[in-house]
């Protein structure tokens, strides 16, 4: 590998950060385009990046790809450069349990607690039905982490993989929500996620980068 990838980012979204994690600790030479919101529905980036007008995406001009969605990202990434499977498996069911818990996060943890801080924080009405349906969902992603860590180090065998790592960066919500601790094994796993060098690091640059306003 020779030329760096680009990451198109924004300093506030937990999603980008999932994708900037995993180049960290694949140690893949890359550059943050940080986005402003304002300018991803628009010309150039929905034509030439990513047609739904959000953040991550990338360019790798080592083999000449353009790919949006975190999820699919992060699965080109550990396809094209994680040859010793560090952060995956190669072997069935690990293989696909790494996915399903990918899938879970895309489609589970992802959009509920984006959603149920929209409602608690962003919208312009209080909506305590919206409210309460989100965080519901939110308690409910949690029962699941919890319920299948029991007894466990890690979702998948016994070593970090992507499955875990893309939980962490939409995990800081918990500690706002004050509901962590009441799911003990989540919260050990949690906790294990954050101590990690490269998940510290990647904390302490999402923090800088919002106080540079990214
Ligand atoms: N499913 C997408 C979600 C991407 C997403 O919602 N990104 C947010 C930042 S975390 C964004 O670009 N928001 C700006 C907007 O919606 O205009 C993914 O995982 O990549």
């Amino acid at each position: 590998m020779s030329k760096p990838i680009t990451l198109y980012s924004h300093g506030t979204g937990p999603n980008p950060w999932k994708v900037d994690l995993i180049l960290r600790e694949l140690n893949i030479p890359y550059e943050t385009e940080w986005m402003d919101f304002a300018d991803l529905k628009k010309e150039p980036f929905e034509s030439k990046v990513s047609p739904n007008g959000r953040v991550p995406a990338i360019h790798d001009p080592n083999t000449n790809i353009t790919l949006w969605e975190s999820g699919a990202i992060i699965e080109y990434l550990v396809a094209t450069y994680d040859k010793s499977a560090a952060l995956t498996y190669t072997s069935s069911p690990e293989k696909y349990h790494v996915s399903q818990w990918l899938h879970f996060q895309m489609s589970g943890q992802g959009p509920y607690f984006g959603q149920a801080a929209w409602f608690w924080k962003f919208h312009q009405e209080q909506l305590p039905s919206a409210k309460e349906r989100y965080f519901e969902q939110v308690k409910r992603v949690f029962y699941v982490l919890d319920k299948a860590l029991k007894g466990k180090t890690w979702l998948v065998g016994d070593k970090c993989t992507i499955a875990d790592l893309s939980f962490v960066t939409w995990d800081g919500m918990a500690a706002k929500m004050g509901i962590e601790k009441n799911y003990p094994d989540y919260y050990a796993w949690n906790q294990r996620l954050v101590a990690r060098p490269s998940v510290q690091k990647m904390l302490k640059d999402k923090e800088a980068a919002m106080a540079a306003g990214h």
